[in-house]
């Protein structure tokens, strides 16, 4: 692993472990960031040995969103064309979050602002330090939010709130988030890495396929209507019931015993 690369990876019992590592600019992405978190999601969707991922920040930030020292307006000769980057850079990366069929854990160790805050919000489970706070900071510099942002606070916590965020800048605790229902849950900063680090191993030794389909489906539900998820709960109880971990949990419950789950 190393050192001076902007992420970390680190793959134990299944779980791997992503560190955003630009400690100096608060873990704002740079181009480089972008290709690495990218890799490593892929790397996730690729292997069956990991079971799990959780993401966290290197210093006392998560993510501060882009690096604004590489988008100074005075260095560029004319207006730049935004959508470009997040074509290019942030909604690639987004969709592999989104789609990948294993659990993301996120431990929001501090401050988690634009699209860094956006990119925990896309994320499955979300643990955040007390003192982290999570900041649409779109509205400052004149921008709009982005990486999944607008998707996800609004359906999360309806538009009064979502729109209060983003259009007052203003910092959301971690335990408001979670009083919100934006987050899973606020942890004691010490705690912080021991609690996530139990719940990704935990998750990795669960049953795999059950989860992607878990994730599959509840995504599905925030546009699908009553009928169209019925439907879809059928198709994926389908495939979760072909799984070799469906017949060891029900195996293992009425043997009266814990279940050993391997993914499949
Ligand atoms: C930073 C940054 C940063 C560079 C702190 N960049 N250096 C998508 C499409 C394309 C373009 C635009 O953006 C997007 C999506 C977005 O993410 S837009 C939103 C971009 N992010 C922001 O606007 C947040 C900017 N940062 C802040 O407001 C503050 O730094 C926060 C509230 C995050 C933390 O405040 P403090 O704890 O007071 O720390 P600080 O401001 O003193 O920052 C520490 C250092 O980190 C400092 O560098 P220095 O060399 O002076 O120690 C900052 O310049 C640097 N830094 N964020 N985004």
């Amino acid at each position: 692993m190393a050192q001076d690369a902007t992420v970390l990876t680190d793959l134990s019992d299944g779980m791997l472990l992503v560190t955003l590592n630009r400690p100096d600019k608060l873990n704002a992405f740079n181009e480089d960031m972008h290709l690495a978190l990218r890799a490593a999601i892929q790397r996730a969707h690729d292997e069956d040995e990991i079971r799990c991922v959780l993401i966290t920040g290197a210093g006392r930030a998560f993510c501060a969103g882009q690096d604004l020292g590489d988008r100074d307006p005075r260095k560029m000769d004319g207006p730049p064309d935004l959508g470009e980057t997040l074509a290019t850079f942030y909604n690639p990366t987004l969709r592999l979050i989104r789609s990948l069929e294993k659990p993301i854990v996120v431990a929001v160790n501090g401050v988690a602002a634009g699209a860094g805050a956006n990119i925990a919000l896309a994320c499955d489970i979300v643990l955040a330090a007390r003192s982290a706070r999570f900041i649409q900071a779109f509205s400052k510099i004149g921008l709009t939010p982005d990486a999944g942002g607008s998707f996800m606070l609004t359906r999360l916590l309806g538009e009064a709130r979502a729109k209060g965020l983003a259009l007052t800048g203003e910092p959301l605790t971690a335990e408001q988030a979670a009083d919100w229902g934006l987050i899973w849950k606020a942890v004691d900063d010490a705690a912080l890495m021991d609690e996530a680090t139990a719940l990704a191993h935990r998750f990795a030794s669960g049953p795999t396929r059950g989860f992607g389909l878990t994730k599959q489906s509840i995504q599905a539900a925030s546009t699908n209507g009553f009928d169209a998820q019925l439907d879809h709960e059928r198709d994926t109880q389908r495939m979760a019931g072909r799984t070799a971990d469906y017949a060891e949990g029900v195996s293992a419950f009425l043997d009266k015993r814990a279940p050993v789950f391997r993914g499949q």
